[in-house]
């Protein structure tokens, strides 16, 4: 039987609302559309953050764009260590407390910038070496993200420490010259003084698969082989004209370590190009369910650091540009939701601790050592260890890092410190000496 015209009319119309329904359930329709990047970011469980700068927050314009388009906040300088402490152990937080009271009052997520970096030290630390430097190094840690604590979303740990080029390896760094085990030494510190914040590493040109990103990607899986508490790799995509042919599946091969994944520092150079390259962007993030969000390195084009290229979503008069609707419709187009990767915190309480192994290698010269002891545990959890051993008659220890030891002669107890007392199943950590004289023979584990 024939319909009549206008039943047929609203049968397409319900037709055509079941098909809006059912495509609502992968897909946000335009009915849903927010019209800001923090709200339209949100839909889909992510941020949208912005690195900003306190001496700015006096500048309406700057807030106005801040308050009503962000959900996450970076201190661009003010959380790094030559802005918290300036002469060693004297922390100052005025400005980064800023940031952080400006992140509180718009609701938004506080990403922590940086930890530790061979830049931007004060020169008190670029004047430290060895123990000294580590010793320094991990205090920092212990104390701002103390003063931090539980108000920070995702701390940027480490900071740039592998090498540009070919090699894969690391870059070479006062840092990185107090042992390689620099790394893993400031994650565990940063996990004991706040258990609840992610915790990421932090770098540039690893935006495709390459070396750089390789080497990255290696330490990440080995860390987290090892128990070494890491949850999130930061990619800071400062991109010129183009984006490497593989960002997505690069982002991927992360996330498929069990990290959450991160855009840290986003800008692009002006160019024909800008608008579909933050497209492309933010259609990768997300593409990849675990990746968490995005930031931008600043507001408007007169903000960021890279002077003359103009290369983010806000003009110099605070327009939104061709680049932030891109943004905007990639983000609205939606995709699989972040399921906010919980931090992978150590269990609280006293647990029984299993038996534990300690190895040392030496790297001694004539009238000096330095002892690296690896301590392992087996196939239970070590929570808390002790390892002894015998220096010959004549020899001493004039410096211990990652440990605590009894004494500098004889025999020795060196005993775990805050943060690196609990080791995984089948895990290990390392702690070292260095002494006068000859190194010691073999060394012995006692857990708990
Ligand atoms: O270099 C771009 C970024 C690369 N990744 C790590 C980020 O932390 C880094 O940010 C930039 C800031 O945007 C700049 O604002 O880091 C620079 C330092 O390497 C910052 O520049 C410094 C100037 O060099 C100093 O002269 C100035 O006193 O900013 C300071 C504060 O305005």
């Amino acid at each position: 039987m024939p319909i009549p015209r206008h039943g047929r009319l609203a049968l397409l119309a319900t037709a055509a609302a079941g098909v809006v329904v059912a495509a609502s359930v992968a897909v946000i329709g335009t009915a849903d559309a927010a019209s800001t990047l923090g709200a339209s970011a949100a839909q889909t469980g992510r941020y949208f953050g912005a690195a900003i700068a306190a001496g700015k927050l006096g500048d309406s314009t700057y807030t106005g764009i801040l308050n009503r388009e962000f959900n996450a906040v970076t201190p661009e300088n003010e959380m790094k260590w030559d802005a918290t402490e300036p002469s060693q152990g004297r922390f100052t937080y005025t400005n980064g407390d800023r940031i952080l009271n400006q992140g509180i009052s718009m609701g938004a997520k506080i990403r922590g910038h940086a930890l530790l970096w061979h830049q931007q030290q004060p020169s008190w630390a670029q004047g430290l070496s060895g123990s000294a430097l580590r010793n320094a190094a991990i205090n920092h840690v212990t104390q701002v993200a103390t003063h931090y604590k539980g108000k920070i979303y995702a701390w940027d740990v480490v900071n740039e420490a592998f090498a540009d080029g070919g090699s894969g390896g690391r870059r070479d760094s006062n840092l990185q010259r107090t042992g390689n085990d620099w790394i893993e030494a400031a994650f565990r510190a940063a996990r004991a003084a706040d258990p609840n914040a992610k915790l990421c590493y932090n770098d540039y040109n690893t935006d495709g698969v390459n070396a750089k990103s390789t080497g990255v990607y290696n330490m990440v899986r080995d860390f987290k082989s090892r128990g070494v508490p890491i949850d999130c790799v930061g990619f800071q995509s400062h991109l010129g004209t183009s984006i490497p042919g593989d960002y997505q599946a690069n982002l991927q091969r992360f996330a498929d370590l069990g990290v959450e994944v991160q855009i840290t520092e986003l800008d692009v150079a002006q160019g024909g190009n800008q608008a579909n390259i933050y497209a492309a962007v933010t259609r990768a993030c997300v593409a990849v369910s675990r990746c968490g969000g995005i930031t931008v390195w600043g507001i408007r084009d007169s903000d960021s650091w890279r002077t003359g290229e103009n290369p983010l979503l806000f003009d110099s008069s605070g327009n939104k540009k061709a680049a932030y609707t891109s943004v905007l419709n990639a983000l609205n187009a939606g995709g699989p939701t972040n399921p906010t990767t919980p931090v992978t915190t150590t269990p609280t309480g006293n647990p029984p601790s299993g038996a534990c192994a300690a190895s040392v290698s030496l790297n001694s010269w004539n009238g000096g050592f330095v002892a690296t002891v690896r301590v392992t545990a087996g196939s239970a959890a070590v929570n808390g260890w002790t390892v002894s051993l015998a220096l010959p008659s004549g020899s001493a220890v004039t410096s211990t890092w990652n440990a605590t030891g009894s004494g500098s002669t004889g025999t020795i107890s060196f005993r775990n410190v805050s943060y690196n007392g609990q080791i995984p199943a089948g895990g290990y950590t390392e702690f070292g000496f260095q002494g006068t004289g000859a190194g010691p023979g073999t060394a012995s584990c006692t857990a708990g």
